[in-house]
């Protein structure tokens, strides 16, 4: 079965960096590429196409099938690869569209990208990404196509895929589909993924300990039932464009100016980030507007600083207990665009489809019962907030978790309660967290990428000259250095780059330089800032 290739290879000794070792690869690698398709015979998969992908192709990808809102029509492909696309049932009634993609310069490393939001989408910038690293990727659609939420009605196969079947099915098969095609195994499976695609990290390494021997998991939509119904909760605080109770966009702007007023220097420096705003309880009422004064746009009205006050206020349930912390300041921006801009895109099809499987349901109409009848539901067991990391630790694995400290669709304070929660599961201090679960705060970054932050952290492939790949300024490679040399790649802290940005919230201009470098704290630890002067060098910052 072992084409010529790949006897030579084995002949020839096998070492972690290959390329240079295989002869003949120019000829070899696409016709074994081909031939590895043609023959594959793996139970529930069915081949659509193999096709070798020559380094620095643009692939096209169709915008039919509802593939259209995934926004990836394309993406350039950074190694000489070998792409396979398949068909794989998962039940009687539900599929996935599955990827691999093997590089020709394998590293013996297997990794597997996750999904994002509702979709539905095979994340192609992270498989491109990670086969520019070198290593074996897998990705699937999640067993949907697009970001809609319709393939859910009625079909809780569908729902399952989507909560954990995906990902652990990509993952076996991908696993087995390496060892076949270059004919040795992977030397260790690495996770990469960022908000629900930082839940599905989480999920594996709570219930599937053996998936992984290191995982990264960004802006993570854990306690993902509380998520959104805390998402759904503004639209009620806030009405819509015509209520007394809304906050345009440009009053958004004023009060995001009004609390870095209140909360930017508690970190030491005036610099537009707050550090830590687990430490900012800002006082709307500042804006309160004067009487006769409140058409003015530069003052709240008495409604809209109550607007304010309960948006950046823990939301709680009719046990009054938390169901999800609040808004973290700092984000009002961001989120005057997404869950304060009253439009219910995360909450609609989550519940229609899945929750209350009635087409009819109003999202307008959510209120507390929905949060609590939801959050018990727990379909498919989405929720992902176990805690109980034990199996895994005790497999070896590593978890890297980092979360933007500006994040306006997960509020990053969530993730500080789950790290505490794991400690408490477990019984276990920070200390002997520390061996194999790290929290990173990223200040200034949104959700999973953007914002005023130093939030370049090599979270995935954002620019050619953007992402270093040293494992210091590079998270997936600090976790390879963390799993491979142990304590010795262990991250202290993360560091990441902000380039020049001529016209913020624009995206980063790497050509214009760096603007400014700022290592990231691992929690409980904050960033303070012992020299104002010289805030954009990292060594004016001290982790206490
Ligand atoms: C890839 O192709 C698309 C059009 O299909 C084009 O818009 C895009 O600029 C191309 N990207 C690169 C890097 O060539
Ligand atoms: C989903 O998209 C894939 C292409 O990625 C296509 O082959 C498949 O038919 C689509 N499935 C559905 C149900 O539309
Ligand atoms: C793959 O699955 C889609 C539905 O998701 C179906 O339309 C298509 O025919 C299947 N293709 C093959 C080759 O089985
Ligand atoms: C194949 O899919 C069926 C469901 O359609 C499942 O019951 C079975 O376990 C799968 N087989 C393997 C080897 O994964
Ligand atoms: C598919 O399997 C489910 C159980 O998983 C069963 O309830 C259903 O009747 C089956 N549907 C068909 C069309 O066989
Ligand atoms: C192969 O990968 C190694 C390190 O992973 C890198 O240094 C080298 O440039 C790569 N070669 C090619 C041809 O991509
Ligand atoms: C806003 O809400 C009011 C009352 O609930 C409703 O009559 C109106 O149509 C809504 N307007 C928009 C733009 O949704
Ligand atoms: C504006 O203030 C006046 C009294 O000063 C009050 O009658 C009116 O309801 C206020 N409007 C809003 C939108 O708060
Ligand atoms: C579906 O939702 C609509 C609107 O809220 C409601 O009137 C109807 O009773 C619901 N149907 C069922 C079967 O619950
Ligand atoms: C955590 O999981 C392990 C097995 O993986 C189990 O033995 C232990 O009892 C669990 N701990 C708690 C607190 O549930
Ligand atoms: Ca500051």
């Amino acid at each position: 079965m072992l084409s010529l290739y790949y006897f030579l290879v084995l002949i020839g000794g096998v070492v972690p960096l290959v390329a240079a070792h295989y002869p003949d690869h120019e000829i070899d690698f696409p016709r074994h590429c081909v031939n590895f398709g043609a023959s594959l015979n793996l139970p529930n998969v069915t081949v659509n196409f193999a096709e070798h992908v020559p380094a620095g192709t643009n692939l096209t990808f169709s915008q039919d099938y509802g593939l259209d809102t995934c926004q990836r029509p394309y993406q350039v492909v950074y190694t000489n690869t070998c792409r396979i696309a398949m068909n794989v049932t998962t039940s009687n009634r539900s599929s996935l569209i599955l990827e691999a993609w093997f590089p020709k310069n394998w590293t013996g490393r297997f990794l597997s990208t996750g999904n994002g939001g509702q979709s539905g989408c095979i994340q192609y910038e992270d498989m491109a990404y990670a086969g520019g690293l070198g290593f074996a990727s897998v990705g699937a659609n999640n067993g949907h196509n697009g970001t809609g939420g319709l393939a859910f009605f009625h079909n809780p196969d569908v729902v399952i895929d989507f909560s954990w079947r995906s990902m652990h099915t990509g993952v076996v098969l991908g696993k087995e589909m390496t060892k076949l095609f270059y004919g040795r195994p992977y030397t260790k499976s690495y996770y990469l993924g960022c908000s629900t695609g930082g839940r599905q990290g989480l999920y594996a390494a709570q219930e599937f300990p053996n998936d992984f021997d290191g995982i990264l998991a960004g802006s993570p939509a854990i306690d993902r039932n509380a998520l959104v119904a805390w998402n759904g909760h503004f639209f009620g605080i806030t009405g819509n464009s015509t209520s007394n109770t809304f906050v345009s966009a440009a009053k958004w702007a004023t009060v995001h100016t009004e609390i870095l007023r209140q909360c930017d220097g508690l970190d030491g420096v005036l610099d537009g980030i707050i550090e830590d705003p687990t430490l900012c309880y800002p006082r709307p009422e500042a804006l309160q507007c004067a009487p006769g004064m409140n058409t003015s746009s530069t003052c709240l009205t008495s409604d809209q600083v109550l607007t304010v006050r309960a948006v950046l206020s823990d939301y709680i349930g009719e046990d009054r207990q938390l169901i999800f912390p609040r808004l973290q300041p700092g984000a009002e921006l961001g989120a005057s665009k997404s869950v304060l801009g009253a439009a219910l895109i995360f909450i609609k099809d989550w519940y229609k489809y899945v929750v209350y499987q009635n087409a009819s349901w109003d999202p307008a109409s959510f209120n507390i019962k929905d949060a609590t009848y939801s959050i018990a539901l727990n379909p498919a067991n989405i929720a992902t907030f176990k805690g109980n990391l034990s199996a895994f630790q005790s497999a070896g694995g590593k978890v890297m978790v980092y979360h933007g400290q500006q994040d306006d669709v997960i509020t990053s304070p969530n993730t500080a309660r789950y790290y505490n929660h794991v400690s408490n599961v477990m019984g276990l201090p920070s200390k002997d967290l520390d061996p194999f679960f790290r929290f990173f705060r990223v200040s200034g970054m949104g959700h999973c990428s953007k914002g005023p932050g130093a939030w370049q952290i090599g979270q995935t492939y954002i620019g050619a000259q953007g992402n270093a790949v040293d494992s210091q300024h590079n998270v997936l490679m600090r976790l390879v250095d963390w799993v491979e040399n142990g304590d010795r790649g262990a991250p202290e802290t993360i560091t990441g780059v902000k380039y020049v940005n001529v016209n913020y919230p624009g995206t980063d201009t790497i050509a214009l330089g760096v603007d400014f470098v700022r290592n990231h704290c691992r929690y409980p630890l904050r960033n303070i800032c012992v020299d104002a002067s010289a805030h954009r060098d990292p060594r004016s910052w001290r982790c206490e």
